[in-house]
Order: C-alpha cells, then sequence, then structure tokens
C-alpha cells in the first residue's frame, strides 16, 4: 500500500507523473533542485508547457496532496525522474541519477520501493542500488532477506503532447532487480495506470526503453535516406514513400529536417556507446538523422545564390509540430546557421513561442508572424509541419521558392 511518493526530478515526465498519483489521493512530495520552479509548481503552475497539465496542478496542489520542494521526504516509494544527457563521447551522463539517489538515501526506510523511471543504459539500475547502498550499508538489500527495500526500472514512454494521455493508457514495462521488485512497482503503477504492466528485469527493461526510441530512430533514417537519394535521383521522395506505403507491409516514415528532442535523437547512443563493434545499424542511423540539417542548410544556400539580396523566411523553430519545445531542435539549429552563414535578411516564424531564445536574438534574427513572412520573403523554408502552416492557402506561396523539408505543401 503506497500512502506517499516522492517524486525527484519535476520536468516533462516527473511532474506529470506527480501529478497523477497526487490525483488518485496519494500524498506526492515533488523535488526539484530548481527553486523556481518549485515555487511556481507551489502556486498551482506547470513550468512547462504540457496539455492539460495546468488544471491537473491547480487541483492537486489546492487540495494539498502534491507539495514541491528542493530536498527530498520520508515516502513509502520514491520515483527519480531526472535527466540523463549523453556526455561528448556519447556515454550516458549518469550523474543527475547519482546525485538524486544519493539525495534520497537519508531518507528511505526498509520496506520502501525506488522506481528509476529515467532512461539509461543496461547495468544503471545496478549502479543506482550500489551508490544506495554505498551510502546507506544499514539498509537490507533489495531481494535480501527480511524487510528489504525494494527497487525497479520503469522507463517513461509518453509522448509529448500527449503526456497525462499516454501516462495513464500506456503499457509499462517494469524490471526489479528482483521479482518481488518488479511486483511491488507493479502495485504502485496499478494506483492510476489503465495500460497493463509487463515484469521483467531490470536489464532487458533498461534496453526495452533504449529499443524502442532506436527502433523509431532507424525507421526515420530510413525515411531520410530515402530522401537524400531521391534528390539525387530527381524523384518527389514524398510521393515515393505515398507510393511504397500503399504496399500491405510496408509504413515508411516521414522525412524531416532531422530528428530533434531529447529523446530519440540521444537514446540510441546508449546502445552505441554499449556495443560499438555490435550496434552499427543503430549508429548509421543515428549519423544520417544527424546529417539532415547540413543538407537543408547547404540547399537553402544554393536557392539563395539565385538572388541578389533575398529575404529567408524560415517557418518553424519547434522539435516537431505543434509543441513549443526548442530543444534539440533540427529547425533551430538550422535557422542558426542560416543565419551565420547567410548575409541577408532572415525571418523565423515559430507560432508557439512569444519570444526568440537569446542565442538567436542576438544573431539579429527577427521573429515575425506567418504572414509578415510569407509577404517579405523570397525563400520559405518550411522546418515543421505546425498545423498554421499547414492551412495556408496556396495562393500566398505561388512565386516563393520553397524549401519543403517536411513535405506538406507538395
Ligand atoms: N520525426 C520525423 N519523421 C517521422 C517522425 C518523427 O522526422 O516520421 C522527427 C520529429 O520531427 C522529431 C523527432 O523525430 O524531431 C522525434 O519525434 P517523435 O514524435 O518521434 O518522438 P518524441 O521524441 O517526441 O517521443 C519519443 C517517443 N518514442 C517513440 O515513439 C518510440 C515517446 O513515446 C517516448 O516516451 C519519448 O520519445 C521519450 O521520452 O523517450
Amino acid at each position: 500500500m503506497f500512502n506517499s511518493v516522492c517524486v525527484v526530478g519535476l520536468g516533462y515526465i516527473g511532474l506529470p507523473t506527480a501529478a497523477v498519483f497526487a490525483k488518485t489521493g496519494t500524498q506526492v512530495t515533488g523535488v526539484d533542485v530548481n527553486d523556481a520552479a518549485v515555487k511556481t509548481i507551489n502556486s498551482g503552475k506547470a513550468h512547462i508547457v504540457e496539455v492539460d497539465l495546468d488544471g491537473l496542478l491547480q487541483g492537486v496542489v489546492s487540495n494539498g496532496n502534491l507539495k514541491a520542494q528542493t530536498t527530498p521526504a520520508e515516502a513509502d516509494a520514491f520515483i527519480i525522474a531526472v535527466p540523463t544527457p549523453f556526455k561528448d563521447n556519447h556515454a550516458a551522463d549518469l550523474s543527475f541519477v547519482e546525485a538524486a539517489i544519493k539525495s534520497i538515501a537519508p531518507y528511505v526506510k526498509n520496506g520502501n520501493l525506488i522506481v528509476l523511471e529515467s532512461t539509461v543504459p543496461p547495468g544503471a539500475t545496478d549502479k543506482m542500488v550500489a551508490w544506495l547502498e554505498e551510502a546507506r550499508p544499514d539498509l537490507k538489500a533489495a531481494g535480501g532477506a527480511g524487510t528489504a527495500y525494494y527497487a525497479a526500472h520503469c522507463p517513461e514512454r509518453v509522448l509529448p503532447g500527449r503526456v497525462l494521455i499516454e501516462l495513464v493508457q500506456n503499457d509499462r514495462i517494469i524490471g526489479g532487480i528482483t521479482e518481488e521488485c518488479a511486483e511491488h512497482a507493479q502495485d504502485l503503477y496499478e494506483t492510476f495506470l489503465k495500460g497493463e504492466c509487463y515484469l521483467t528485469n531490470a536489464r532487458t527493461a533498461e534496453m526495452a526503453k533504449l529499443s524502442e526510441n532506436a527502433f523509431r530512430d532507424v525507421n526515420i533514417a530510413f525515411a531520410n535516406e530515402l530522401s537524400l537519394i531521391s534528390d539525387k535521383l530527381d524523384i518527389d521522395v514524398w510521393d515515393l514513400i505515398r507510393l511504397a506505403n500503399r504496399h500491405p507491409r510496408v509504413n515508411i516514415l516521414q522525412p524531416g529536417p532531422g530528428v530533434g528532442g531529447h529523446c530519440i535523437a540521444v537514446d540510441p547512443w546508449f546502445i552505441v556507446d554499449a556495443v560499438p563493434d555490435t550496434a552499427k545499424l543503430i549508429r548509421t542511423a543515428r549519423e544520417v538523422n544527424d546529417s539532415k540539417p547540413r543538407t537543408v542548410v547547404d540547399k537553402v544556400k544554393r536557392a539563395a545564390a539565385r538572388f541578389k539580396n533575398p529575404t529567408v523566411a524560415c517557418l518553424g523553430l519547434s522539435f516537431k509540430a505543434d509543441i513549443d519545445d526548442l530543444r534539440s531542435s533540427p529547425a533551430l539549429d538550422i535557422t542558426t546557421q542560416l543565419s551565420s552563414e547567410l548575409d541577408c535578411d532572415i525571418l523565423a516564424v515559430e507560432p508557439n513561442i512569444d519570444i526568440l531564445p537569446e542565442e538567436l536574438s542576438k544573431t539579429g534574427l527577427q521573429l515575425t508572424t506567418l504572414m509578415d513572412a510569407v509577404e517579405r520573403a523570397d525563400i520559405l523554408v518550411l522546418l515543421v509541419d505546425h498545423l498554421e502552416f499547414k492551412r495556408l492557402p496556396s495562393g500566398k506561396r505561388a512565386e516563393k521558392i520553397i524549401v519543403d523539408t517536411r513535405g506538406i505543401w507538395t
């Protein structure tokens, strides 16, 4: 029975998870090192943008079920949802996981459950347990005789923009340090979960999460490679994919300006880092997807060379459609490269933000509306398939040079 949960890391995963637990009546302590985020959350608002999260937060903060703070507190279960970026050599940086487990160590009691939700390489849950036992040698080891603490890995699998729906509906994979640990974690998630729980060991759960994102990365790379091939063979890649997908067992994804976000562009590297000589396809897919922004920049530069003093409009800055998240965005990368490499007016349109990030505003780039950009630009570079752009009447873009990286105007 879990009456209280302490969630460490109140970002895109931790905060919605804390709120969903709190909605079931569980007493939730949310922990984050960012004091400003803690204050915002305690005022009933989210410091991140996610559909319906503000409304949910307001309810659970005002009824006292969720409280945010900068230090952990005792609880029946602890959930760690901190970032795991990669280092220069593509190895996972587990320093946030290490800091999180060390921060909760003084509060853990035998009988408590600790779940690692962060995406991690194989073996990281064992490492987390080792860090805990180093800090608290008095605890009975997970799986040991008598009442021990329990530890498991339960990777998050939710899609930004649909987090509150997918948190509840998606199936979960739970990898226990022991079978009993996995069963305890299942009891915890069944507090709110409508999807199924599938139990396994921690190593398999770690690899399952990485495999899901590597699968998508490889499939997007296939589409991106087709777009590069089609350019060389003078074939319309969108037409090509539409036609190939008429086969009952073919489902090619969509090419784009590259793969962004903090998951698909990162997680496959953890597999490559673990088994560099074997993960050849996964590495190549990463390289193909990472090469895409440069190809787009070169294409725009070739188009710009046909004008004396062109105005270029970059349409979209976020890493995918209809969100405001600019982190690791190929669209942002392309726009930044164009503004440093082209000596001409560059306009940016991003309907989901009000101000440009600092690194772009200091380049002299102007953020403007779609209509203004379309009016003024000679070259339209479509980088994100936002709804607003899809709805642009075709007459408005007639007589413009178009570089459409998403195929929405073909
Ligand atoms: N993209 C393409 N072509 C496509 C599909 C996507 O170029 O056909 C691009 C997008 O524009 C974006 C990137 O790929 O730049 C990633 O977008 P996404 O929608 O594929 O995925 P994310 O990063 O928002 O979320 C993924 C999801 N994983 C899978 O679908 C296997 C989500 O379920 C995970 O929870 C999330 O990663 C995560 O946190 O790991």
